[in-house]
C-alpha cells in the first residue's frame, strides 16, 4: 500500500515536472508577430496565406481590411524575415522587405494594390 502511494506520487511529480518543461519549450519557440502585408482582393489573401505557410510556420492570417498579417511561427525552424520573403516571391510587398519588379508582374491584373497601378 505504501508502495502503491509513492508510485502514484513520483508518477505523478514526474508527469507535472515534464509538463511544466514542454510549457516552457513551447513558450520559447512559437511566437506570433503580425506583418504589414499589400494585397487587395480574396485572391491575394489565399497567395499571402499560401505563401506564408513554410516549413516551421504554424498558422497565418491575412485581412485585406488591415493589410496585417498574423503568423504564428516556430523561432526555432523560421524567422520572420525568411517567411516576409517567401510572400515578396508570391508578389506582394510587406513590412520587411519590397517585391523585386519581376516578383511584382507575376500579379493578376486585378490584384495589382500599388497606387501606379489603375484598378
Ligand atoms: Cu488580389
Amino acid at each position: 500500500m505504501k508502495s502503491t502511494i509513492i508510485l502514484i506520487i513520483s508518477v505523478f511529480l514526474t508527469l507535472s515536472f515534464s509538463h511544466s518543461i514542454n510549457a516552457q519549450e513551447s513558450k520559447n519557440q512559437i511566437v506570433t508577430d503580425t506583418l504589414v502585408v499589400s494585397g487587395i482582393c480574396d485572391m491575394c489573401k489565399e497567395r499571402i496565406e499560401n505563401a506564408a505557410l513554410i516549413q516551421g510556420v504554424k498558422k497565418v492570417s491575412w485581412s485585406a481590411e488591415t493589410q496585417t498579417l498574423i503568423v504564428v511561427y516556430r523561432t526555432d525552424k523560421v524567422t520572420i524575415e525568411e517567411i516576409a520573403k517567401s510572400i515578396n516571391e508570391a508578389g506582394h510587398d510587406n513590412g520587411l522587405f519590397l517585391c523585386t519588379d519581376e516578383q511584382y508582374e507575376k500579379l493578376h491584373s486585378c490584384c495589382r494594390y500599388r497606387d501606379s497601378d489603375p484598378h
